[in-house]
Order: structure tokens, then C-alpha cells, then sequence
């Protein structure tokens, strides 16, 4: 299997990106790591035996033909107090692609293998200096592209979702004990459990996980981005508006209706919060074929939206087109941008609320910058609000592998409690609580299959 190599082997890697840099890192964990590290390093001074945990200049010589390859600093940090718990190394040479292959290829001469993807931050989990849950923060946090993600995955790989699985692991298996020596030694008389007792558990943790769902939804949020999508008929000014939202002139703006035909996607980053505005076709009866292609993609993108920013031309009246979308947008989270202030209105502010049922509205020309500084504010507002139903300092960093996992867990506790309604045989609600904490032992990694813990960490990158 891909993954697995041979744990004790001594594994090597580049550990910064491929391409030219101040610095780049060759990383070595395992038995051999010191053994290796001497062979090829010659301080400059002091003795060849490395010490734990001291930084020693020197160079990297080919053993083979006593050539020098970089001048590095290297450490040696020795087992347990390591990344790996493994006793590990690290050379610090110049980032140079040419460089660091030279040096690894010395290393991997000296009797290492080069790592898997994500083989150090494995050996992590697998020596139990973290769980899986936190070897995945390690991922999110090297891919956290705002500093709200980065804060999510911080909290997760300090255990903050493990704490709250371990709450209700503990909570569950009390009640697991009492059915079970119910059910193994009836001659002890042992009194029935209280079916009240254990329902009321049940119904915590299904709240509880039910919550931890919820959460996955918010943290996408700050993952992963919104996507907001502006939507409007032709020509009230939504390329115009997603420039000035990207302060840059990305999509093209004509007099004509019909311009936009394409999907236009630009992330922005507001407030910390990844926004990934959709620029689309206006939305009406299409004229072309071009049209046409591009509506029908416009309304796949209008149904993948977490938030709709729904442009009206304030300079026009509304007519039968602006009221279709707005029964189209109906149900969705939306915010209500009032276009084009600097002409002459046709239509007044409430009558728009009135006929859109949307409260939340932004007067503003995108055609000169007047108003958008408010309407970014209300942006950051709607997703932040509408998005964390813990409230906004209380994220719990879920992710999909997660989600899926509580999902499983999440039917198997209605279908306990639903058990209880019936008064089933006891064994029956074990068998299902047993299986409960079996998923939430997934999340952590202590029941993980194989193949799941391969695709966690066949994400990384190789070097971490
Ligand atoms: N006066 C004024 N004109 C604007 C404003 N916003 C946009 N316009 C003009 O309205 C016209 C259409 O703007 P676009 O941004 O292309 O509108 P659109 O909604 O993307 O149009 P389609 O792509 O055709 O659906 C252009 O001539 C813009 O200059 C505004 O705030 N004030
Ligand atoms: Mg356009």
C-alpha cells in the first residue's frame, strides 16, 4: 500500500517548496537519522558527534568523493521530543532545487528512504503524539488561506475537537456499562437500566452531534470560502460591481445587456473571511445560444451559493424580469445591492424590501466606489451571522471526513432512541451504542480503517 513503507525505516525529504529561496530544508526522521547526519556533516568546529537539540554550522560533504555540497546549519533533535517522537534531523542548506536533490541524495546513499506524503506528520499520529484529528489541523493549518481558517485549524490541533468527542464517548459508554452488565449477569439482579436514563444520553449526544454537523457548515465557511453570487438581470451593473469589489478591472463592462456571458469566479479576502464572488449572464430570456449556455450555467452557480448579492438598477423601474429572479433567489441568504445612486431614482428603497421580502440593503454606484466599503461590512455580516450557529468565537473545526463520520453516528442514535420508543431488547440498544462510539473513535483516529487514514494523509505534501 502506498502508505505504509516500513516504520522503522529512517525516511528523508525535501521540506520546503520546490524552487529557489533563502533557505530550504532537508528533514530526516527515524533510527538512523544521527547515524546518517554524521556520516555527511563536518562542523566547523567541535566534535563530529552530534548533540541533541544544539544547531551546529558546518558543511555537507559527499562521503563517496569528499566533495562539498552546502554550507548548512543542522540540528539533531533526539526521540521523544520531536515532531515524529523519533529522533529527527534537520539541515538547513541554501534553497536552491539543486542544492537540497544533492544533499537528499547523500542522505538516501547513507541508508534513508525518501518519504511518503504526509509520512512524517503519520509517524506523528502513529507514535500518539497527536491524533488524527490534529494531524488533519496540521494540513488545514498549511492551507489555511485566511487568518480565520488558520485560527480553526489552530483550535483543532490543540484538540479542541477531540475534547468535545471525548466528552461524549465518555457519556455513552457510561451508559453502555450499565446496559451491558444488565445484559451479561441478569442473576446478580442487576436492576433493569433506566430506559429514562439512557434516552436522555441518547438524546444529548445526538444533539450534541447534530452540533458538531452545524459546525462543519460554519467552518467551511472559513475553510473554504463563501461563494457569493451576483445575480441581477442584464446590465444593472454586476461586473461593475464585482471590480470594485476586487478593486481591479477584472471582468468587462459594456452599455450592452448581455455582456457577461461567461461565470467569472475571484476570491477576496474580507475581514479574514474568503469570499468567492461569481460575476455571471444576466439572468433573463436568452437571446442566443451564447446566452442561453451561459443562463443555464449562471443558474448552476446561483444553487452552489452559500450567499446571493442581488443587484437592482435603482435608475430603472422594476419590471417582470427583476421580479422572476427575485422569486428565484427566494429562500436563499441574500443581500440586496441598490445600483447606480448617482442617476436620477425610479424606485425607492422600501419599495424593493416590500416586494423582495430582504431586509438587508445596500444603496451604492459601482460605477464610482460610493457605497461599497458598507456593502463589504454587510458581506462579512451575512456569512458570519448567518453562518455560525455557535456564535462567532466558538468554532468547532469539523471537516467533511468528519462530517460523514457524525452522519453515520447521527442516524444510528435516532434509530437507538427509536429502539427505546419500541421497547426492543436491551442488546439491540448496545449493539448500536457500541457502534456509535466505534465512529467517534474514527474521528479521533483510534478505530480509523486503513484506507482512511491513507487518504488523510496521502493529502500532504511530501516533507511534512
Ligand atoms: N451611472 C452608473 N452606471 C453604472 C453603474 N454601474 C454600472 N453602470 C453601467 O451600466 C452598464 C452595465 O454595467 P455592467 O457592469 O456591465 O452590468 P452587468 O450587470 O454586468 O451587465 P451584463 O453582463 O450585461 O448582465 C455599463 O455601462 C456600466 O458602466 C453605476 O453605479 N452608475
Ligand atoms: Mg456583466
Amino acid at each position: 500500500m502506498a502508505l505504509q513503507g516500513n516504520e522503522h525505516d529512517t525516511i528523508a525529504a525535501i521540506a520546503t517548496p520546490y524552487g529557489e529561496s533563502g533557505i530550504g530544508i532537508v528533514r530526516l526522521s527515524g533510527p538512523q537519522a544521527k547515524r546518517i547526519a554524521e556520516r555527511i556533516f563536518r562542523p566547523r568546529s567541535g566534535p563530529r558527534a552530534l548533540t541533541s537539540h544544539h544547531i551546529r554550522y558546518g558543511e555537507i560533504v559527499d562521503p563517496a568523493q569528499e566533495r562539498t555540497i552546502d554550507e548548512v546549519l543542522l540540528t539533531f533533535m533526539a526521540a521523544p521530543k520531536t515532531y515524529t517522537r523519533e529522533d529527527v534531523v534537520e539541515i538547513n542548506c541554501h534553497g536552491g532545487f539543486g542544492v537540497l536533490r544533492r544533499v537528499l541524495e547523500v542522505v538516501l546513499q547513507g541508508g534513508a528512504r525518501e518519504a511518503l506524503p504526509g509520512e512524517f506528520t503519520k509517524r506523528a499520529f502513529l507514535s500518539g503524539r497527536i491524533d488524527l484529528a490534529q494531524a488533519e489541523a496540521v494540513l488545514d493549518i498549511i492551507q489555511a488561506k485566511t487568518d480565520e481558517g488558520l485560527r480553526l485549524a489552530e483550535e483543532q490541533l490543540r484538540g479542541r475537537l477531540t475534547q468535545e468527542v471525548a466528552v461524549l464517548h465518555e457519556e455513552l459508554l457510561g451508559a453502555l456499562v450499565t446496559i451491558e452488565a444488565y445484559i451479561d449477569f441478569p442473576e446478580e439482579d442487576i436492576d433493569s437500566p433506566s430506559t429514562k436514563g439512557v434516552v436522555e444520553v441518547l438524546h444529548h449526544t445526538l444533539a450534541q452531534v447534530e452540533g458538531l454537523i452545524g459546525a462543519y457548515e460554519d467552518g467551511e465557511i472559513y475553510r473554504d470560502g463563501v461563494k457569493a453570487a451576483i445575480v441581477g438581470k442584464t446590465n444593472v451593473g454586476k461586473s461593475s460591481l464585482l471590480n470594485q469589489l476586487l478593486e481591479r478591472e477584472r471582468a468587462i463592462v459594456t452599455a450592452v445587456p448581455g455582456t457577461t456571458t461567461d461565470v467569472i469566479e475571484e476570491a477576496v479576502n474580507l475581514s479574514g473571511v474568503l469570499i468567492r464572488l461569481m460575476d455571471m449572464a444576466g439572468l433573463r430570456e436568452p437571446r442566443n445560444e451564447v446566452e442561453r449556455e451561459g443562463i443555464r450555467l449562471a443558474r448552476g452557480k446561483l444553487s452552489e451559493a452559500h450567499l446571493i448579492i442581488l443587484v437592482v438598477d435603482r435608475s430603472r423601474l422594476l419590471d417582470d424580469e427583476d421580479r422572476r429572479i427575485f422569486r428565484e433567489v427566494q429562500g436563499k441568504r441574500t443581500i440586496l445591492v441598490l445600483n447606480k445612486i448617482d442617476l436620477p431614482p425610479c424606485i425607492e428603497a422600501e419599495e424593493v424590501k416590500e416586494e423582495t421580502g430582504i431586509k438587508d440593503l445596500y444603496p451604492l454606484s459601482a460605477l464610482r466606489g460610493d457605497g461599497i466599503e458598507e456593502l463589504k461590512r454587510g458581506i462579512v455580516g451575512a456569512v458570519v451571522q448567518g453562518g455560525t450557529k455557535r456564535g462567532g468565537g466558538d468554532l468547532v473545526p469539523v471537516n467533511l471526513r468528519h462530517k460523514r463520520v457524525l452522519e453515520k453516528a447521527k442516524g444510528l442514535l435516532e434509530e437507538a432512541l427509536e429502539g427505546r420508543r419500541r421497547e426492543i431488547p436491551w442488546d439491540l440498544t448496545a449493539i448500536e451504542i457500541r457502534q456509535v462510539l466505534n465512529h467517534l473513535g474514527e474521528i479521533v483516529g483510534v478505530t480509523t480503517p486503513e484506507e482512511v487514514l491513507e487518504m488523510v494523509f496521502s493529502r500532504f505534501c511530501i516533507g511534512k
